[in-house]
């Protein structure tokens, strides 16, 4: 008898179609664009006014802010004053960003020296020593403490260093500003004092975690644990104390053990504590961003093979599962070929910059051209975009992403058509950013409104990368390639890994297969020797030869639509057979040793039908554990009920088992409900609140809800047509806190259409909906039904046999 093995999957290619035509729009649009505009060369003029005008840009930006805000951390641009934490309302856990300790100068000071400008620089510095003060009781996020502030003043340090050596200036320097990092430094410190090593989210400055408000923080994200390395690295390196260093190495260490092991893929938001995943998206944007940078970066400053090799282990994965042509799509860290988001988010535009100093230069050119097409259509880049471009959220904060990817390809091609696009980038900004006081921060691409905000890194890297495009190295005092960029644009240089002692002497790696990545083909050890960020122009992607030859296809790489992987998978003896109704794609898999083609292959197979099993159930508990369903009756007597497909959220409690709740549902007003209160707020006590997605983030959305007393909130989508049935269900992100105490679900558009017929239909009644686990409304309606059944089969049972 034949052993046979089973298991059944629908793959998760739902999206595919949207995809591919999505792609196809695309590569007709770029098509359109390289033949209707032809690049053409930026004449050195031309360029230099450019440059000219990115410095006019920078000086209308510092001088309002110095002049109308300093000492505040941020320029509001509209009211033209200064932003202070406690002080100016509240923006919610924004304002985690300022800690009153001017920001936006600390953030500036290494520009002012690219742009030559040593008097303002050595001024700037000297406010800095005299102003500016860390023992604050206040609560800030550690990530953007450290990239913003500790980077600005070690930056500035070194470049006050280097003025003193090169220009003959600034002699009464004394190291105030190494200092002054040292101190914040080991403010944040306490944060790291977590079983895992992984740093808090955020840290009091002048409490440590001893704020009773951070008593249940746990949960941070991957690019704010792993965006320290860099900064803390030449803290200890510069102050000759290993406990900055250390620390850092110990959470980029700590968070290169939780990635997935079959796909080497990364989750988004995890538990400080346990090392547990709260989010198992996987992309390059949001959340994730800064990790992979810092891995790449730390290897070129400070020559560690293993982040090198970390880096392209990382970096295989994304390339294979979330690129999709020119785009990146989240994808579950588990299940890589399952799309999680149907949409990009701006920060990612960060990616073809990496790709450049990494030497992956055609996607590179790829990615950008795409994001390029996506700002001319939208005159920014919006925050997030769907997978056919349309606006997913509207919002531009001015951030310099895209305009730093496009300085890098600038640098590694010297195509002028990189000038092109920065000068489209330039005019814009001066079109529809600039205001009498500054620049300010775009509301929504679609009305152009501004919003009162002007972010530190408006000054420290967008228009700096602006100014560095359309500089040549003369133009600069100094040589920008002797520096690191750090994810805030401070510079820190490369002579830094020279600083080591024996504590940081690098042993080679052996757990991470740096020898592997030596023997591929480019070698990645020979194309970044020292000068990794020198021009990349002879770099020839493609043209490595690709074998598989005794590598066996995983459960976790197969892909139903790929004739190789059907064939493999045949060969190793398994036989796939469609079940119920073929348009849901369900399959079955047999597996049987006769069948294979040799009796390797059939071993093979049967590894690969138990990873299938495996993956399957994962994939299901999850699904089904994770969804929510928003219930209601469709008859008076509420017999029957039906159930519309929802999304859980990560900072609301769980509804677990037999739980729900139970209300009305009452529509916000306004219904994106992200104002100080509501219109109809008298009205909301009990009531299941209904709120529109967008504006503000989803955790603001409930935090409102709770205070006007509703007992749950429906956040619903605002992209048209968008449906459960169509798309992956998500669980919305919070921000670590856990004082949202009401369910909040979310509802894509085409379910709240339905939702919202009924109400209508029920004009003079409200509708009252339950709001439970999809899979216990189901279990519920089971039960139902087998009740009602045996009550049938009892009252036609013969009186005998009662
Ligand atoms: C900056 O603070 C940094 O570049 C960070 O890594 C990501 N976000 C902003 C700019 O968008």
């Amino acid at each position: 008898m034949t052993a046979k093995t089973t298991a059944s999957f629908a793959p998760g290619h739902r999206l595919m179609l949207t995809f591919l035509v999505a792609l196809c729009i695309l590569v007709a649009c770029v098509l359109s664009t390289e033949t209707n505009m032809p690049t053409q060369n930026m004449s050195n003029k031309e360029r230099a006014e450019l440059r000219e005008e990115a410095r006019d840009m920078f000086y209308h930006a510092y001088h309002a802010y110095m002049e109308n805000a300093y000492p505040a951390d941020e320029l509001m641009p509209l009211s033209c004053k200064g932003r202070y934490r406690g002080v100016t309302p509240s923006r919610g856990d924004m304002d985690d960003i300022l800690g009153n300790f001017s920001m936006t100068l600390v953030d500036t000071l290494d520009t002012l020296v690219l742009l030559g400008d040593f008097t303002e620089f050595e001024h700037a510095v000297k406010l800095v020593i005299r102003d500016v003060q860390f023992d604050s009781d206040i609560i800030v996020s550690v990530f953007e403490t450290n990239i913003r502030m500790v980077g600005g003043l070690l930056s500035a340090h070194i470049l006050a260093e280097y003025l003193q050596k090169h220009a003959d200036t600034m002699h009464w320097y004394k190291g105030e500003l190494l200092e002054m990092s040292r101190e914040l430094g080991y403010r944040l410190l306490p944060a790291f004092n977590t079983s895992t090593g992984i740093p808090h989210a955020r840290v009091n400055l002048r409490l440590g975690m001893k704020d009773p408000m951070l008593k249940k923080s746990r949960e941070t994200c991957t690019a704010c644990a792993g965006t320290i390395l860099l900064e803390f690295a030449a803290l200890s390196r510069l102050t000759g104390d290993p406990i900055f260093e250390v620390r850092a190495h110990a959470a980029m260490d700590a968070l290169w053990k939780l990635r997935h092991r079959g796909s080497d893929l990364m989750g988004t938001v995890l538990n400080v504590h346990s090392g547990d995943w709260v989010r198992r998206d996987s992309g390059v944007g949001a959340g994730i961003d800064s990790y992979y940078e810092y891995l790449f970066k730390s290897y070129v400053l400070l020559g560690d093979d293993k982040y090198l090799a970390r880096f392209n282990r990382h970096y295989n994965a994304v390339m294979k599962y979330v690129s999709e042509g020119p785009m990146l799509l989240d994808v579950l860290m588990h299940r890589p070929h399952a799309k999680s988001k149907n949409f990009m988010d701006s920060l990612l535009a960060f990616w073809p910059g990496l790709q450049v100093l990494s030497g992956d230069l055609k996607p590179a050119v790829q990615t950008h051209e795409m994001l390029y097409q996506v700002m001319q259509m939208h005159t920014f880049i919006p925050e997030a975009f769907t997978v056919d471009f349309q606006i997913h959220w509207g919002q531009h904060p001015l951030r310099p992403e895209f305009i730093e990817s496009t300085y890098f390809l600038y640098r590694a091609t010297g195509d002028h058509h990189y000038l092109q696009v920065g000068k489209r980038a330039l005019k814009t900004l001066q079109q529809h950013a600039k205001v009498s006081c500054g620049y300010a921060a775009v509301n929504d691409v679609r009305t152009g409104k501004h919003e009162d905000r002007m972010d530190s890194f408006v000054l420290s890297e967008t228009i700096k990368y602006l100014f560095l495009l359309f500089s040549d190295p003369q133009d600069l005092i100094i040589n920008v390639d002797e520096f690191v960029f750090t994810t805030e644009a401070h510079l820190l240089p490369l002579s830094i890994a020279q600083l080591g002692n024996a504590t940081f002497s690098f042993r080679q790696s052996d757990e991470h297969n740096v020898l592997d990545f030596m023997r591929t083909c480019p070698s990645s050890n020979k194309l970044f020797p020292e000068k990794v960020r020198k021009p990349l122009r002879n770099f020839i992607t493609g043209s490595c030869p690709r074998t598989t030859a005794g590598k066996r296809l995983s459960a976790l790489d197969f892909q139903a639509s790929n004739a190789d992987h059907l064939r493999a998978v045949y060969d190793m003896g398994i036989t796939m057979v469609s079940v119920g109704d073929r348009s849901q794609g369900k399959v079955r898999l047999f597996h049987s040793f006769y069948n294979a083609k040799s009796h390797e292959e059939g071993e093979m197979g049967l590894q690969f039908m138990q990873e299938m099993l495996e993956l399957t159930k994962m994939q299901s508990i999850n699904q089904l554990a994770q969804l929510q369903a928003v219930a209601y009756a469709t008859d008076e007597k509420a017999q029957d009920w039906v159930a519309l497909m929802a999304g859980p959220s990560h900072f609301s409690p769980e509804l677990i088992g037999d739980q729900f709740v139970e209300g009305d549902v009452m529509l916000a007003q306004p219904l994106r409900a992200c104002d100080e209160t509501l219109e109809n707020a008298a009205e909301a006590k009990g009531k299941i609140l209904v709120a529109e997605r967008g504006d503000c983030t989803f955790v603001s959305k409930a935090r409102l809800a709770q205070k006007v007393g509703a007992v749950a909130l429906i956040v619903c989508d605002n992209v048209p047509g968008s449906s459960g049935e169509t798309q992956p269900m998500f669980a919305m992100s919070g921000d670590g806190k856990d004082d949202v105490l009401i369910p909040v679900v979310f509802m894509y558009s085409v379910e709240f259409g339905k939702l919202t017929a009924v109400m209508q239909r029920r004009k003079q009644q409200p509708l009252g909906v339950r709001v439970m686990q999809m899979v216990e409304f189901k279990r519920w309606q089971l039960a139902k039904a087998q009740r009602q059944n045996q009550t049938v089969a009892a009252t036609q049972k013969p009186d005998k046999e009662l």
